[in-house]
């Protein structure tokens, strides 16, 4: 059985309520040295995984950057493809994203096609994911690439029917993304629709850059928070999320 990040041991139970920490790392912004000191960091401070990858990767270090993981952490290494470009079998498993969002075929399906027989030749362990973006206030790199309209900020009950959709049609995740650096997160209120709509684990990123954005999320049904540009600028901020999570699931260790 391929290792899976939400199963937390040999026997494949899966946790309940608890909640995970993914740090988003973006080849295209990090160095070597700004990347070892996420590292240690996210040792230190109990990720649970890490996302590789971008809406538009423009240097060729995406490989060289999981081989650094490799070399220096035992979290697991999950790809964040913008693209079938982006495949890699160093990592340990693949965010399979159909922009369910969206209504460009090339990114629903099109994409897949091209990678299936890539990724039924590796080891990489596939989590099938319903990608939604989310209008945030200004165009994010994500729309721009795959052409496709976000979901309206303000309009939750569109994000929940979209991810029942996706649970129906077999998706085993949900990623609500406001986008890389977005001006604001994704709503509690679009959050807590999706929780309600859907029993498969949820992922929610894009904007989260200071504790109680992550709280919130958490607190609205997010399973994973995922946090990129601010730990890429202030990598302190890091700890402040990982004590955020730990609190989730202190709580949840105290009811059992
Ligand atoms: C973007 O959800 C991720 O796809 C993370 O967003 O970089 O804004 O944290 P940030």
């Amino acid at each position: 059985m391929p290792f899976d990040i939400f199963y937390q041991n040999k026997q494949q139970q899966p946790s309940p309520g608890r909640k995970y920490f993914a740090v988003l790392l973006d080849p295209d912004n990090l160095n070597e040295a700004s990347c070892l000191q996420i590292l240690s960091l996210s040792e230190l401070h109990q990720v649970d995984f890490f996302l590789v990858g971008g809406s538009l990767i423009t240097s060729q270090s995406q490989s060289a950057l999981i081989q650094l993981i490799k070399d220096n952490s035992s979290i697991p290494v999950i790809l964040f493809p913008s693209s079938s470009l982006h495949l890699d079998k160093q990592a340990d498993g693949i965010l399979l994203l159909s922009l369910i969002s969206g209504r460009n075929p090339e990114f629903l399906i099109g994409q897949h096609v091209i990678a299936a027989p890539i990724l039924k030749a590796s080891q990489l362990q596939i989590y099938p994911t319903g990608y939604m973006l989310v209008d945030t206030g200004k165009q994010t790199t994500a729309s721009y690439m795959s052409g496709t309209t976000p979901i309206p900020y303000d309009k939750p009950a569109i994000a929940a029917c979209t991810a029942m959709a996706g649970e129906q049609l077999g998706l085993r995740y949900m990623y609500l993304d406001g986008g890389s650096g977005a001006q604001k997160p994704v709503s509690p209120e679009m959050i807590a629709a999706v929780r309600q709509a859907v029993e498969v684990p949820l992922i929610v990123g894009g904007g989260i850059n200071t504790p109680e954005k992550a709280r919130t999320a958490l607190a609205s049904g997010a399973d994973v928070v995922v946090i990129g540009n601010h730990i890429e600028k202030n990598p302190s901020f890091l700890a402040e999320v990982s004590k955020v999570v730990a609190s989730f699931n202190i709580a949840l260790d105290v009811h059992r």
